[in-house]
């Protein structure tokens, strides 16, 4: 008898231009186009095991070894669902004689490697694994990009962790959403010398969900519309241009203004969020520092912050500037050593 089962894993990404906010909340189509890089050390990724079996009697899930309900109608269900409807399409009704696993139910097994407390984006390499796996089981002859347009409606920037290196979500215009998906900026190999530390200031749980904090942001927020019109547009092009370029000055620049806007419609929001707290500012007052004496001698920005919907934060240098400010960051933070739960150099592998 055949066994169907297949194992994918999938990495974490972080966003340089943010998404926040939904134009559809039920297919996940954002109110502007966003930009990532995917982090590709084997620190921060889910692996997800998907099997189709006849004898099996309903679709079920285990998370970090514990089951989960998949609830009817919900992201992970649509989720599945769209996979099964493409192995139809796409292999059963092309190909009359491969096993319809479409009408099998699955079971899904996903670990993640990291703590789901911890303020990473968890969801994102959760539903890109999930459809990664389902995609190998299936043996869908599709590309990332079509798989982007399912992993979607997981969860929005699930989609930009189908590609590795640097990715855009574009948002798209249609209101079915075939629009709105990953592509492919630049390959990780165009720029190996970029490198992500993650300083982990709090793994407490954080107090407003992404999904919800974005909608009261849709909802109250007027300065959400300038950046929706006026902002993000020329940021995106910006911010390709200089991934392109390898301009790191550039790439640094409006990575960090992008930090700063997204969390000042957080701010306008009613009642407003906040997600940074005190180490947070302190750590982008020393990168500011850190940033002014490398322009004065000449050198340009050599670090750029970013943070996401929580107190954690991320810093994008080059390769040779790591230790310096790991360096730094111990020095001005000696607490560091055990507040940081974890410094990760990422594309490369630095830990203090
Ligand atoms: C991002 N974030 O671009 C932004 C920056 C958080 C701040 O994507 O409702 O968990 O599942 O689509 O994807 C967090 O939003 O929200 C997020 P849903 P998601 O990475």
């Amino acid at each position: 008898m055949s066994v169907y089962q297949a194992t994918a894993s999938a990495p974490v990404n972080i966003a340089c231009i943010k998404y926040w906010g939904k134009r559809d909340t039920k297919l996940i189509l954002p109110t502007n186009s966003s930009l990532s890089v995917t982090l590709h050390q084997d620190h921060l990724r889910s692996t997800t095991t998907s099997r189709a079996d006849p004898s099996f009697e309903s679709d079920r899930l285990w998370l970090n070894g514990k089951e989960e309900d998949i609830k009817a109608g919900g992201r992970m269900a649509t989720c599945i669902a769209e996979m099964k409807r493409l192995r139809k399409e796409e292999v059963e009704d092309k190909q009359p004689n491969e096993p319809k696993l479409s009408s099998y139910h699955v079971h899904i097994a996903s670990f993640n490697n990291f703590p789901t407390a911890a303020g990473l984006a968890s969801s994102a390499s959760g539903f890109a694994a999930l459809v990664s796996s389902l995609a190998q089981l299936y043996k869908l002859p599709v590309s990332p990009s079509t798989l982007s347009l399912i992993a979607r409606q997981g969860s929005g920037s699930a989609c930009r962790s189908l590609y590795g290196g640097f990715v855009a979500w574009e948002q798209g215009t249609r209101a079915d959403g075939l629009d709105s998906l990953a592509v492919e900026v630049a390959p990780q190999s165009h720029w190996p010398e970029m490198h992500a530390l993650i300083c982990v200031v709090s793994d407490d749980k954080k107090g407003t969900s992404s999904t919800s904090g974005m909608q009261r942001t849709v909802e109250t927020s007027t300065l959400l519309q300038h950046r929706i019109a006026h902002v993000v547009p020329k940021r995106m092009a910006a911010i390709s241009a200089a991934i392109k370029a390898r301009d790191f000055d550039a790439f640094a620049q409006i990575t960090m203004a992008d930090s700063n806007q997204f969390h000042a419609v957080a701010l306008d929001t009613e009642p407003p969020i906040f997600y940074m707290n005190d180490v947070s500012r302190a750590i982008i007052a020393l990168i500011v520092e850190y940033n002014r004496v490398s322009v004065e001698k000449g050198h340009g920005r050599k670090a750029a912050y970013t943070y996401d919907a929580g107190p954690n934060a991320v810093i994008y240098t080059l390769k040779e500037n790591v230790k310096e400010i790991i360096e730094l960051i111990v020095r001005y933070f000696p607490q560091a050593v055990g507040s940081f739960k974890d410094v990760f150099g990422l594309f490369g592998g630095v830990d203090v």
